[in-house]
Formats: structure tokens, sequence, C-alpha cells
């Protein structure tokens, strides 16, 4: 077909293709969320629906793209780990994280009334993406880690200070001067002298965030994934589920 003179516009497009042979992260973050929560009343210091619509929305993601091993999310944020050897959209990152980023949105507005039962979605919401890549198998490992480690600090520190605030009939400011100087083991401490709760028998999704990924089982690969509150950390996980890392096919 004959070019028209507009037809060198597309010289300004610049290639934003991704390094082969690296493992691509892709992190989804809520904007504003701390708003959103407020707004849709979501329970202090986490809400299950919420969390499980997360999930869906990350189901969902995996269902359409067989390229992602494995995901994990806590919070308003979720990582998608891509092969290594992937080819999706020629590995551009654009193109890559534009595309996780609305399919998992439409499918968390999708999947609203189901999870979040009763409640009226007030207003669209929407995600941040970035792509990150990593070279070797310890910087992928390290980066999930990194994450749960997150997942784990700011939840001992949510969920005493919510228990100060809601049960102990102290203010925001108060509370967060209380804790402003502890360590985990002083937060720990308050949870049991003072609201009798033991923080490791608080709810593992709570706790360690959600892990969705491919089973080991070659033939139920691409329909199903197994989503379970697990630690990714230590290397029993990873040792388990070798092919997550395109270590066995
Ligand atoms: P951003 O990401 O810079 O646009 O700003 P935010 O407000 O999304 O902040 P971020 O992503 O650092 O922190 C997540 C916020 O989402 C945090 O303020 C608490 C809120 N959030 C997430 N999950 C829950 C939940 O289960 N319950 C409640 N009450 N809040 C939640
Ligand atoms: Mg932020
Ligand atoms: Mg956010
Ligand atoms: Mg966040
Ligand atoms: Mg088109």
């Amino acid at each position: 077909m004959a070019k028209s003179k507009f037809e060198y516009v597309r010289e300004f497009e610049s290639s934003d293709r991704c390094l082969p042979n690296t493992w691509m992260v892709v992190r989804l973050d809520g904007k504003g969320f701390h708003k959103f929560a407020d707004k849709h009343n979501f329970e202090k210091p986490n809400d299950k629906n919420a969390l499980s619509l997360m999930n869906e929305a990350a189901k969902s993601v995996m269902k359409e793209f067989k390229e992602i091993t494995l995901a994990y999310g806590q919070s308003d944020e979720f990582s998608f780990l891509i092969r290594r050897d992937h080819d999706l959209y020629n590995r551009r990152s654009s193109k890559i994280s534009t595309i996780i980023c609305s399919l998992f949105t439409s499918a968390y507005v999708f999947h609203w009334d189901h999870c979040m039962v009763g409640k009226t979605l007030l207003y669209p919401p929407c995600f941040d993406g970035r792509v990150i890549l990593y070279p070797d198998e310890k910087n992928v490992r390290d980066y999930f880690s990194w994450r749960q480690a997150d997942c784990h600090i700011n939840n001992l520190y949510n969920t005493t200070f919510w228990n100060l605030v809601l049960k102990g009939g102290i203010t925001n400011q108060q509370a967060e001067e209380r804790l402003c100087k502890t360590v985990s083991g002083d937060k720990n401490e308050i949870l049991f002298s003072q609201f009798g709760i033991n923080y490791n028998n608080e709810p593992e999704m709570f706790r360690k965030g959600t892990v969705v990924y491919r089973p080991k089982d070659r033939s139920k690969r691409s329909s199903n994934v197994n989503v379970e509150h697990i630690d990714i950390i230590n290397d029993a996980f990873w040792l388990e589920h070798p092919h997550l890392l395109n270590k066995i096919r």
C-alpha cells in the first residue's frame, strides 16, 4: 500500500524493547488507595473482600498471559513474574506493562460485585504499572522477598496501630507516637499484652500476602493456578517449584 505523506511521524516512536533473556517483573499499584479504601469503607487494616478482589484480578491476568509463572500481591499492589525466555509483544516494555495494567484494572471492576458483596463502586479505580528487569535468579528471589518483607513490616505496624486506635481508644497521632520508636518485638508485645492477640495467629493472607503460581504438573499449567498465602523468602517454596524460574520445563 502506498504510504501517505504523514507516515514519517512513525519515526518519532522510540523502541522500548527489553533486554533478551532477563526476567521481567510487572508491578502494579493502586493510585490513591488510601482514599479509595476510605471511600469504600474497607476494613482496617485489612479488608478480606478487597484483598480477594485483588487476587481475582491477578488470576484473570494469569489466565490471559501464560508467560506469567508467578504473581505476588499485598495491600494495593501486585507483581507479575514473566519467564525470561518469553517473546510477548516482542518484549516491548510499554506494551506489556499497559496491557497487564489495563486487564488487571478492568478485571478488578468486573469482579467487584462478586467480591465486595453489597458495596457500590463509587468511582473508577486505576493502577500504575512498571517493568523491572532482573538478570539472575537471586535478584528475582530477592525482589519477591523484598515485597513479602514489606508486607510483614507494614502489616505488623498497621495491625498494632489500628488495635491501639480502635480498641485502645487513643487517637491516630497518639498511636503514631507510641509506635514510632518500637521494633517488631515491641509491637508483638503490645498486641499480646494489651489486646490478647498473638500476631502469629492473624490470618496468613494478611501476614504473608498472596502467591498465585502455576502448578508443577505441566498438563495443568495453562488452565490452573494455585492461590496460597505462604512464605516465598525461604528456599522451600522455590525448591519445590523449580519450574517457576524455568529450571525445568
Ligand atoms: P499511591 O500508590 O502513591 O497513589 O498512594 P496510595 O494511597 O495508594 O498509597 P500506597 O500504595 O503506598 O498504600 C496503599 C494504601 O491502600 C494504604 O494507605 C492503605 C490502603 N489499603 C490497602 N489495602 C487496604 C485494606 O485492606 N484495608 C484498608 N483499610 N486500607 C487498605
Ligand atoms: Mg505510594
Ligand atoms: Mg497505591
Ligand atoms: Mg501500595
Ligand atoms: Mg490496534
